[in-house]
């Protein structure tokens, strides 16, 4: 455990300063007086308040990382999840209390205030969460910091439902000015593509045929405790060609546009597809434009800062969030070598000693390449550098020929991060063995101490503090508020799981979030379950290796059963679904509709309606899952092992008082051991096992025919029971459930069926599911961010906290 000073907030503002600052701001900073402003103008006012309140420790842990001479952290990730910022400014600064009061003393609403803010959806699941929370943890710990993103005009597109089917909407929350960035006119790089190379005296030149301006934007990331604040720096592309005049005077007025149009474009839209997308010109161009300038912002200030290149490695350290920025090898090999004149083996070196690479999937699916001949026309001196980077490899390894970053005619990205990183990691314990053992099996044998695990976390400021009040509230007043920055404390809720005062606290907390969730979100949807109900909550994207299908099925077959005996002493349930489609991804795209369509004729049967109800709210978001998942009682973690590299959510809903029904894969795995097997429902195939079924011909066959429940509820798919009699929507969904299924929904359907019916049987006693819930959140500590980010800290990046005032 790295110890370090810990700067408190010592000046706290009262509710009456508070209340002064926000006019000052509506006033003199919007130009609008009390009685005609509106609820966009009294956030922005609070906002800029709040982001004013972030520029002393901004400024501070810049000078005392300046003073030290401290090694830097550079996070390279097209996505940031960032969501809401408001809520969040208010807590890690600690004027929730003063807010609430100077809110009051304005007559504001403070939930309609922080309704108000668009979310920043820089990112498509899982991958861009994390990013924004190891920010966070970053500035919580200390560590000087910077994010580097593509600041999206767009984010991921908002969902809506047609007839069950999903369609997608522009997003569009740059449409309203973004109070949290500061613009940095003069902190601007010049991004070249396309051109030529040319040797000049023995040295590359590249001479781009077009050439783009990447303009910074600054959002400060507010530690908790608000102490410290680091920056991520999102790059949105302009002209470098201004405005072209002549055309426009010659009568041709949107061709006076055309290259403002086509530089805009490359931070114009964030892709929405974390799987298959790969390939376009457009995404390779994104992929470089964040790199590129990235590294000449990152190497401008360490040479100003150091002066000396062979310092690199001591004092940066960067991290490629998956390959996506993965072309910061050869860009940084260009850099030294075109532009510093070092030669390839220092290069060489010197970028290996700077950069790392995390995995976040198996999926072969979404390992990204290139075609040789698309890279060679967008990045021909990137190209030549990756051929010489393959031969240099080839040569000092003495590898197999089947191993290497260019072959059939297409770049392999992960090979080029794998090779060119000092560390590699995984992102669970699981996944980092599957690391070693599949996808880079090869590369680790050449290269045994390079691949290292840092299982994943959240943040617990805003998975809880802000998330889950009155669950925090409970907490604190047992513990004390230490485990906010110190999540191992949680340990000491374990003995109250054995106090029945703090069970019936903690099941009042869980009520309350539930009845809020069933008026508010769910009421839109006109389901209106019984708080007593178990909540039972899958969100996340819609894949087929997540299996949202499986759960669909188990409600068929569970609400078939509930019809041949609705006297029954059943259970009630409501099933809660949450998630987007990638819009080109159909299979999952008929999942989306058949979860519709069984809601539909589901919730209008009056037979089973006190016992089984489902609901899906459109445009599932982070604001969604702030609101869901401190309602949840159940938490679906139900991939294919050996498919989620970690999962993230399966944490948030465990240090939330959810148990969860899960299979051994990702971060579960590590979930069940920490919480206790007892306290966990676990089922299904293990990877191993998973793995040798999926090979096995007529698996999914077999496995049908061998269940009622499964066999009875795909029939009624099939006939078309919950679509008006029309089957023929369904035909290709259940032709490949029972012909193929790669990812085994037949093979684990009756023992995630049995499953539930345990998850039935514990629910029947409440002090036993509520001492499992407080067992759940005791032991969730290690899931905290804080711990992934020291883990970092210490095995790849060998950076220490900075102190502020030392
Ligand atoms: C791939 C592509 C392909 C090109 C188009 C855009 C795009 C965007 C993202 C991706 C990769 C997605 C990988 C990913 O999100 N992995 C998730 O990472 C989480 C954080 O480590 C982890 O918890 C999830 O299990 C894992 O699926």
């Amino acid at each position: 455990m790295i110890i370090f000073k810990r700067p408190v907030l010592t000046q706290f503002p009262s509710a009456q300063d508070l209340h002064d600052r926000i006019l000052h701001h509506l006033t003199r900073g919007q130009g609008r007086s009390p009685e005609t402003a509106s609820i966009s103008d009294w956030r922005m006012a609070i906002s800029h308040l709040l982001r004013e309140m972030m520029t002393d420790p901004l400024m501070a842990a810049q000078r005392a990382t300046q003073e030290q001479g401290a090694k830097r952290v550079y996070y390279l990730s097209m996505e940031f999840l960032i969501g809401r910022t408001l809520g969040d400014a208010i807590i890690n600064l600690r004027l929730d209390g003063a807010m609430d009061e100077a809110l009051a003393m304005l007559g504001l609403d403070k939930r309609e205030l922080l309704e108000d803010e668009p979310d920043a959806a820089l990112g498509n699941g899982g991958l861009g969460r994390l990013a924004a929370c190891f920010m966070e943890s970053l500035s919580s710990l200390q560590c000087p910091a910077m994010g580097h993103g593509i600041r999206y005009e767009h984010g991921l597109f908002r969902q809506r439902f047609d007839s069950g089917q999903q369609v997608e909407i522009a997003e569009d929350w740059l449409d309203r000015p973004n109070p949290w960035e500061f613009p940095r006119a003069d902190d601007s790089s010049r991004i070249g593509f396309k051109g030529h190379v040319e040797e000049v005296d023995g040295r590359a030149v590249w001479h781009p045929g077009e050439t783009v301006i990447a303009r910074a934007h600054d959002l400060p990331v507010i530690g908790w405790n608000g102490g410290w604040a680091n920056t991520l720096r999102l790059w949105g592309a302009h002209p470098a060609v201004p405005f072209d005049l002549h055309r426009f005077n010659a009568g041709d007025h949107i061709g006076a546009a055309e290259p403002e149009v086509l530089a805009r474009t490359l931070s114009r839209v964030l892709y929405p597809d974390d799987t298959t997308e790969a390939g376009k010109e457009l995404r390779l161009c994104q992929e470089y434009f964040l790199t590129a300038a990235a590294l000449q912002d990152i190497l401008r200030r360490f040479l100003s800062e150091h002066g000396d290149l062979r310092l690199l490695p001591e004092k940066l350290a960067i991290q490629l969030n998956d390959t996506h920025p993965a072309i910061a090898g050869p860009e940084l090999m260009r850099l030294l070598m075109d532009e510093h004149g070092l030669g390839f083996d220092k290069a060489r070196n010197l970028a290996r000693g700077t950069l790392n690479y995390t995995n976040h999937t198996l999926l072969p699916e979404a390992l990204e390449t290139w075609s040789t001949w698309l890279m060679g026309r967008v990045l021909p001196r990137h190209m030549q550098i990756i051929e010489m980077i393959d031969a240099d490899h080839r040569a000092s390894t003495g590898r197999p020929d089947h191993v290497g970053i260019v072959r059939h005619d297409q770049v392999h990205m992960g090979e080029l991060a794998f090779i060119m990183a000092g560390k590699v990691n995984g992102v669970s314990a699981l996944h980092t063995d599957l690391v070693r053992d599949t996808v880079f099996a090869d590369l680790h044998k050449l290269h045994p101490d390079r691949i290292v695990n840092q299982t994943n976390g959240v943040t617990p400021r805003r998975w809880m503090r802000l998330a889950n009040p009155v669950l925090v509230r409970l907490i604190d007043e047992s513990i004390g508020t230490g485990w906010t920055a110190d999540l191992d404390q949680l340990r000491g809720l374990e003995p109250f799981a054995e106090d029945p005062a703090f069970r019936e606290g903690l099941r009042a907390a869980k009520r309350c979030n539930k009845l809020w969730l069933a008026d508010h979100l769910l009421g839109d949807l006109g389901v209106k379950p019984d708080p007593e109900a178990i909540f039972d909550v899958q969100v996340k994207r819609i894949h087929e290796y997540k299996r949202q299908l499986m759960n669909i099925l188990e409600a068929i077959a569970l609400w078939r059963r509930i019809h041949d005996d609705p006297n029954g002493d059943w259970v009630p349930r409501v099933k809660i679904f949450g998630g987007k489609a990638a819009p080109g991804y159909w299979l999952a795209k008929t999942v989306i509709r058949l979860i519709n369509d069984v809601a539909a004729t589901i919730n209008n049967d009056p037979v089973t309606g006190k016992f089984l109800q489902i609901a899906y709210p459109p445009n599932y978001n982070v604001s969604m899952a702030e609101k869901l998942i401190p309602a949840a009682d159940l938490s679906e973690q139900i991939s294919t092992a050996g498919k989620e590299a970690s999962g993230t959510g399966n944490m948030k809903f465990t240090m939330n008082g959810a148990l969860t029904i899960g299979t051994l894969d990702g971060a579960n795995v590590e979930i069940r051991e920490h919480v206790g097997a007892g306290n966990f429902f676990l089922f299904g195939l293990t990877a191993a096992e998973a793995g040798a079924e999926a090979a096995r011909p007529g698996h999914a066959r077999a496995a049908i025919e061998a269940s009622e429940d499964l066999r009875a509820a795909l029939q009624m798919v099939a006939e078309g029971r919950f679509s008006g009699g029309q089957g023929d929507a369904y035909f290709e969904l259940l032709d490949r459930t029972w012909n193929d299924d790669p990812f085994l929904v037949a093979s684990d359907f009756d023992a995630y069926f049995a499953a539930q019916r345990r998850v039935d049987a514990a629910y029947r006693d409440p002090a036993e599911w509520d001492r499992m819930a407080a067992l759940n959140i005791a032991r969730s500590g290690y899931f905290s961010s804080d711990r992934t980010i020291r883990g970092y800290m210490a095995d790849i990046w060998r950076v220490d906290p900075v102190g502020i005032g030392e």
